[in-house]
């Protein structure tokens, strides 16, 4: 790399960046115009290295990741980071009398992702670009992302997360590449705006292509003339509509109008770029498929596929087969979830109005999908179930079947699970389209940059930074631990729990004790990832020491992060419960300070690189067969914490990886719960299970307070009765409960042996390459996109 371009004169540059953003001598400069300042000082080193790698892509097979969502955190120290120029950066603020530290916490979030789908594909980027693969990521350029959470109460309330309000340096406007995208009633103009990515210890720097919805004429002056002013702003804000908001669900699907013109506006401007691009390079698209392919990241882009059919037919005046042909040798089809509800149809009624053309050509999909099953000997029944228009509904996932090449799960057993029933019908017919790709995060930011303590261990350790980019070359120290690494290991720890503590302090008020146990369960509230679970088990534990205040306990704290999609009534009555348990438990003088229940406000990507780094428990307790993956696990894993979970997911994997001796599984398997769901009866659980009745009843009784609301009632009817069409307790909290309580108090009883715990956690972090998403983005890259290392 060469650092010393990269690194020439930075003080001087960034001082006139910083002077030319606020309008002031340095001296007399805000902490945000530092971070504006550094941050544009950034986009200026690498603006050539950039234009190189976006030209150099141009000549050979390029992949593209279409996804609704990329859930990016902050970008400054990232970039610093990857171009070594984090030093320069502290020299520069230093002598300018400024922190780095403190001007790094000025940048927001950029948050353009609800949760795991959206933070792999930011970690995916980071992969591609690290790895020189010629990749661009293609989304859409939200003015609004996820929702910011505020506590009032204890409630959920939700503000507007306006992130780019104060100027957002790591992006560049290239209104010279605008497209225009066609609606039946609305035509927009869609701006790209780009985001480098840079790798570590590369020059190649990657792009995030975000669109912009824009009106065509800034102004409709005819409408404006003609008196009707208010028209005019209408139409306006119609179009500005379109990119305003990230919708807040995660793995729900909501059949908003507005939804699908996103998804359709990102898909139509990328495609249209795509196949000019192609065209521009190789002068026809008979070639398209051998230099082209797209990722579809779940079923939000997948009116990619008869876009791309449009525009091959109706554009550049191809046939149906030669533009079928194209179009099935072009697409990959990742699925996240097995969620039933996440399962994206459309009303028919809605893409009519929207894009008749469109539909139309679903329609022929759906015409010779028919016919080819017939000829198939497929049954009526099953033709009709798995068509692309059925029902007066639009479905998304088997347009997706339909037409990709490659259909892949994201760990090992959700492959599996989408093999046999999500989408068993079309894996019965085209069982080779079908593959895993276990996830992975980014060691980069989820180890190197969040972790700088345990970093330098590992370096001193290896003899160089090698892991950085190669997590697997730890494998080989798995078996090297001594006492010496060991204490350092808890002295590491405990550095970042008393960091974290101090970071919680200032932000919430709340004291905390390092020399606790911190037990963490960070990700989006949802009924099946048990939330309800963890902190039954804390008011159980609670209960335990009220019996006995002198119950020899160890220290605990119990920290949660976690937004609920707004509607989502129950999942916020549970953000209300854990608040209410906290209420409870943090001020009882029996329990004395021994139990503290933290509920971190406004979960974000930049709150998890303070929490990981500190804890001690990975929570990962969701209903065996419903977890797709996750990610955070991983992150845990790296970070030396130990997993407490369920065989669900790629918790399998990290089981497998580490053994039994350095995890703790409980609960029912994904295998068995069909023949306990047979007899399973909750309320026998309730009568029976000791303590269980007292945790439940303390949800009605007066023990907890839902301020009259009736939602602690409802969630105590939801695990003991049937609501008529869900049985009670859908995600089997209470057939786990007791083998859960058991695994956590060990779990807990075995920390007191501080050295054996730290082999435990070394195990768990030199045994985590396999997570790594340059695992996995190596195997998207060899076996479905078939793209080279491309340096420039
Ligand atoms: C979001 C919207 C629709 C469908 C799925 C999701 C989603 O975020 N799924 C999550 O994807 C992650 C990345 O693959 C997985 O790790 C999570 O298990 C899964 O819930």
């Amino acid at each position: 790399m060469e650092d010393k371009r990269m690194a020439q004169d930075f003080k001087g540059a960034a001082e006139a960046q910083i002077r030319a953003v606020s309008g002031r001598p340095t001296s007399a400069s805000t902490p945000m115009e530092f971070w504006q300042g550094l941050s544009a000082t950034v986009v200026d080193r690498i603006a050539d290295n950039w234009h190189a790698t976006t030209e150099k892509f141009k000549a050979g097979r390029r992949q593209h990741y279409l996804s609704a969502e990329f859930l990016m955190g902050r970008a400054l120290l990232n970039n610093l980071l990857n171009l070594g120029l984090v030093e320069e950066a502290e020299k520069a603020t230093n002598a300018f009398g400024m922190n780095l530290t403190d001007i790094l916490e000025q940048e927001p979030d950029a948050a353009l992702g609800n949760g795991g789908l959206g933070r792999l594909a930011a970690c995916f980027l980071d992969s591609c670009a690290t790895q020189d693969l010629p990749v661009v990521g293609y989304g859409i350029l939200y003015r609004y992302g996820l929702f910011k959470q505020v506590f009032s109460n204890g409630y959920q309330t939700e503000t507007p997360d306006s992130w780019m309000e104060e100027e957002y340096p790591f992006i560049v406007r290239h209104q010279e590449e605008t497209r225009f995208v066609t609606y039946a009633d609305l035509k927009v103009r869609a701006v790209p705006y780009d985001l480098p990515i840079t790798g570590y210890g590369t020059d190649n720097v990657g792009t995030l292509r975000l669109w912009k919805a824009e009106p065509i004429e800034e102004f409709d002056y005819a409408a404006f003339n003609s008196q009707r002013f208010t028209d005019a702003i209408v139409d306006r804000e119609r179009t500005m509509d379109i990119s305003r908001v990230l919708y807040p669900n995660d793995s729900t699907y909501e059949g908003k109008v507005l939804r699908v013109r996103q998804q359709y506006f990102f898909c139509s401007a990328s495609l249209q770029e795509i196949v000019e691009n192609h065209l521009t390079q190789h002068g026809t698209l008979a070639n398209f498929a051998e230099y082209n392919s797209i990722q579809l990241n779940d079923t939000h882009p997948v009116l990619a596929i008869p876009e791309l059919m449009r525009l091959l037919m109706d554009e550049h005046g191809l046939g149906w087969e030669k533009a079928w042909d194209i179009v099935s040798k072009t697409f990959a089809y990742t699925n996240h979830t097995v969620l039933a509800e996440a399962l994206e149809t459309w009303e028919i009624s809605i893409f009519d109005r929207l894009f008749p053309r469109v539909m139309e050509i679903v329609w022929e999909i759906d015409r010779r999908f028919r016919m080819e099953m017939h000829a198939m000997g497929l049954d009526e029944g099953r033709i009709n179930y798995m068509a692309p228009v059925s029902n007066g509904l639009v479905h998304m996932a088997w347009i997706a079947c339909y037409a990709s090449f490659s259909i892949n799960g994201v760990a090992a057993l959700h492959t599996e699970i989408i093999k046999r029933e999500t989408l068993g019908e079309w894996h019965a017919i085209w069982p080779e389209k079908f593959n895993n790709k276990t996830n992975g995060v980014t060691p980069r930011r989820w180890l190197n940059q969040c972790n700088p303590r345990l970093s330098a261990l590992l370096t001193e350790v290896t003899g160089s930074d090698a892991w950085v980019t190669d997590l697997d070359v730890l494998a080989d120290y798995a078996d090297k631990g001594t006492d010496e690494i060991y204490d350092r290991l808890n002295e590491i720890k405990y550095a970042n729990k008393v960091a974290f503590a101090e970071w919680i302090y200032k932000r919430q008020g709340i004291e905390i004790d390092p020399e606790a146990i911190f037990d963490v369960q960070i990700k989006r509230l949802h009924e099946y990832k048990r939330q309800l679970l963890n902190i039954m088990y804390v008011i159980d534990l609670y209960f335990r020491i009220k019996e006995n205040p002198k119950l020899d306990v160890p220290k605990r704290v119990f920290i949660f992060g976690a937004k609920a999609a707004p509607g989502y009534v129950r999942a916020k009555a549970i953000i209300k419960l854990i608040n209410e348990v906290g209420r409870l438990v943090n001020n009882d003088a029996d329990v004395d300070g021994r139990l503290k229940v933290v509920f971190v406000e406004n979960y974000n990507v930049s709150p998890a690189e303070k929490i990981i780094p500190a804890a001690d428990v990975s929570e990962q307790i969701s209903t065996a067969g419903k977890e797709a993956s996750g990610t955070s696990n991983m992150k845990f894993m790296m970070n030396g914490a130990l997993t407490l979970g369920t065989l669900d997911g790629a918790n399998v994997e990290i089981l497998e990886a580490v053994g039994a001796d350095n995890a703790y599984i409980f609960g029912a398997k994904e295998e068995e719960l069909p023949e306990l769901r047979r007899t399973y009866d909750p309320r026998y659980q309730y009568e029976t299970v000791p303590g269980l009745k007292r945790v439940l009843d303390a949800f009605t009784d007066g023990t907890l307070d839902d301020g009259n609301t009736g939602m602690f009632h409802d969630l105590r009817w939801s695990l003991l009765n049937s609501n008529g069409w869900d049985p009670a307790d859908v995600y089997y909290l209470l057939g786990d409960f007791d083998a859960y309580r058991t695994a956590r108090d060990q779990m807990a009883a075995d920390y007191a042996d501080r050295r054996h715990w730290a082999q435990m956690c070394w195990q768990n972090i030199t045994l985590s390459g396999r997570f790594s998403s340059d695992r996995t983005i190596r195997d998207y890259a060899r076996e479905v996109w078939k793209i080279e290392p491309t340096k420039i």
